[in-house]
C-alpha cells in the first residue's frame, strides 16, 4: 500500500468525550513517584515495559484519548507500556483549532492517564505540514512563521515538565531520492523554520528532549542522508536537538532495511539519542514476528537508542488495520510478534541503561561489579547527561538507589567556571554556581531499591557532565 497516500487520507480521530474525574494536579505528583516503581521493577521480564526498563529503555504505544473508556484497551495499555504518544490529540489541528485559542482536553486525558499509571509521554507533533487547522493552512510568510512560533510556545509551555520528548518537527523532508526539503507552507516561510522551531521549543520546555521525526529514513538513503546532514549542521551550530525519531512503518513494499541498525548508529554517533517512534510492521505469523525481533535487537544494540514506540495496541487500533501490523490481535490477544519482541527484550539478561555524553566513570568496586547499574549496598549513584549548545545547557541527572532504597537523597556537583543555573526541576538546588547540592523534593525522595528517579537543570555557560556525589538516607 502507498503509505503516503494512506497517511493523508485519514482523518483526525480525536473525538470530544467528557473529561474523566482524574485530577491532573494530584496525578502529576503521584506520577513521578510511581514512575520509579513501574519503569524499573514491576513484573520484570514479563511485560514489554518492564523488560525494556531492564535494558534501560522504554516501551511505548500511540494512544487515542477516546479509547481510554475501552477496558480491554486500557488493560493492555496499563500492563504493557511505560511511554505513551498521543496519536492525534497534540497535533496543531487538535490543540489550536482557532488561531490563538487552545484546547487541550483530549490531550490532557492522555497525559493524566499516563501520569496516574507511571507512564511518560512523548509529545507529537509541534510543527508539521499535515493536520494543520484550516486557518494555518491559509497563512504564509511572516504571519505563518509567527503563528508557528506562538503555537510551539503555547503548547510546549502548557505541557512543560510533563513531556519526555517532543517531536518538534515532523516529516520535513521529501521522498523520492532528491534529499530536498518537502515543499510546504512552513518550508516556504524560509529554510530556517526547522531550527526556529527547535529553539522555540527549547525555550518553552528546557526539560524535554527535542526530536526530529520522519519516515522512510530507517535505512541509509537520500532522505535519511539529508536528515543526517541537518542534524550534523544543528550540532555544529548549537541548534538544540537531542534526538531523532525513526517512525519505522514497515510492510512488504517498505521492509525493515538491512542497514537499519547501522543507520540508527550513525545518527547516534552525531551525539543525539535515537528512538523508534511509530513502529508497525504489516504481516502475520513468523515473518512478522521475525521482523519485529530484528527491530528490537537493532535498538538494543545501539546504546543511544532509548526506546521503542509501537503505533497502536491492537491490530484494530491501527491507522492501517487491514495490514494487521501490531502486537495484539483485535481481541487483545498476544500475537507471535508480541512474543518475539518480549524475547528480544529479555535476551542476554539485564544490561546497564544507555549512557549519553560521557559514559559514567565510577571507581571500580572491590567486590564483583553488579550486572545492573544500582550500587550493591546502601546509598545511591548519580549520573549526568549533558545537552550543550552555544552559551547554554540542560543537564539531566539520574539518581539510582542502592539495595536499601532511599527515603531522601542529595546530589552534589561543581559547575564549570562561569556556568550558572537558571532553572531546576524535580530537585531543590542550594545555589546557582560553583558547588551546588540538589536535594530531593517531597515526592521523589523515596526511591525503591535498584530503581531510579531523574531531575534536571538548565543553565548558561558550560554544563557539568560525568558523575556527581550522591548521598542517601
Ligand atoms: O495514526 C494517525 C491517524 O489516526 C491519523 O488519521 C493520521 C492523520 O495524518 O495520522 C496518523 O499518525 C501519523 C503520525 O502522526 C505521523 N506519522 C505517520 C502516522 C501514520 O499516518
Amino acid at each position: 500500500m502507498d503509505k503516503v497516500l494512506a497517511r493523508g487520507s485519514g482523518s483526525p480521530t480525536a473525538r470530544p468525550r467528557p473529561r474523566t474525574a482524574l485530577l491532573s494536579a494530584v496525578a502529576g505528583v503521584a506520577m513521578i513517584a510511581t514512575t520509579v516503581v513501574v519503569a524499573s521493577s514491576a513484573s520484570a521480564g514479563t511485560t514489554l515495559g518492564a523488560s525494556a526498563a531492564e535494558k534501560g529503555r522504554y516501551f511505548g504505544t500511540a494512544v487515542a484519548a477516546y479509547k481510554l473508556s475501552d477496558a480491554t484497551y486500557v488493560g493492555i495499555l496499563n500492563r504493557e507500556f511505560n511511554m505513551v504518544t498521543p496519536e492525534n490529540e497534540m497535533k496543531w489541528d487538535a490543540t489550536e483549532p482557532t488561531q490563538g485559542q487552545f484546547t487541550f482536553t483530549s490531550a490532557d486525558r492522555i497525559v493524566s492517564h499516563a501520569q496516574a499509571n507511571g507512564m511518560r509521554v512523548r509529545g507529537h507533533a509541534l510543527a508539521w505540514h499535515s493536520q494543520q487547522p484550516g486557518w494555518a493552512q491559509n497563512l504564509s510568510g511572516t504571519a505563518l512563521r509567527q503563528a508557528m512560533v506562538n503555537h510551539i510556545t503555547q503548547v510546549a509551555s502548557y505541557y512543560k515538565g510533563k513531556i519526555y520528548a517532543w517531536d518538534v518537527v515532523n516529516e520535513a523532508f521529501a521522498d523520492g531520492g532528491t534529499g530536498a526539503r518537502r515543499d510546504s507552507n512552513l518550508q516556504r516561510t524560509g529554510n530556517d523554520w526547522i531550527e526556529v522551531a527547535f529553539r522555540t521549543a527549547r525555550a518553552a520546555d528546557p526539560g524535554a528532549k527535542l526530536c526530529y521525526n520522519d519516515y522512510n529514513t530507517d535505512g541509509q538513503n537520500a532522505k535519511s542522508n539529508a536528515v543526517y546532514a541537518m542534524v550534523q549542521d544543528f550540532k555544529s551550530r548549537g541548534v538544540p536537538i537531542d534526538c531523532v525519531g525513526f517512525q519505522s512503518h514497515f510492510n512488504s513494499a517498505s521492509p525493515v532495511p538491512s542497514d537499519y541498525q547501522a543507520n540508527l548508529q550513525r545518527f547516534a554517533n552525531l551525539g543525539v539519542d535515537v528512538q523508534i517512534t511509530e513502529l508497525d510492521i504489516e504481516g502475520s505469523g513468523t515473518t512478522q514476528a521475525d521482523n519485529y525481533g530484528r527491530v528490537v535487537r537493532a535498538c538494543l544494540a545501539v546504546s543511544r537508542c532509548t526506546g521503542i514506540t509501537v503505533w497502536g495496541i491492537r491490530d484494530s487500533d491501527s491507522w492501517r488495520a487491514s495490514g494487521t501490523p501490531l502486537l495484539f490481535d483485535g481481541n487483545g490477544n498476544k500475537k507471535p510478534a508480541y512474543t518475539a519482541v518480549l524475547d528480544a527484550l529479555n535476551a542476554g539478561g539485564s544490561t546497564p541503561p544507555p549512557t549519553t555524553t560521557p559514559p559514567p566513570t565510577t571507581t571500580p568496586p572491590t567486590t564483583p561489579p553488579p550486572t545492573t547499574p544500582p550500587p550493591s549496598g546502601n546509598g545511591c549513584t548519580a549520573t549526568l547527561s549533558l545537552n550543550q549548545w552555544q552559551g547554554g545547557f540542560v543537564t539531566y541527572v539520574r539518581v539510582t538507589a542502592g539495595a536499601a532504597g532511599t527515603n531522601a537523597w542529595s546530589v552534589t556537583l561543581t559547575l564549570p567556571a562561569g556556568a550558572s543555573i537558571t532553572n531546576t526541576w524535580s530537585a531543590q538546588p542550594s545555589g546557582t554556581s560553583g558547588t551546588v547540592t540538589f536535594r530531593n523534593v517531597d515526592y521523589n525522595g523515596r526511591i525503591a531499591p535498584g530503581t531510579y528517579t531523574e531531575f534536571g537543570f538548565q543553565g548558561v555557560g558550560t554544563g557539568p557532565s560525568g558523575t556527581a556525589t550522591c548521598s542517601a538516607s
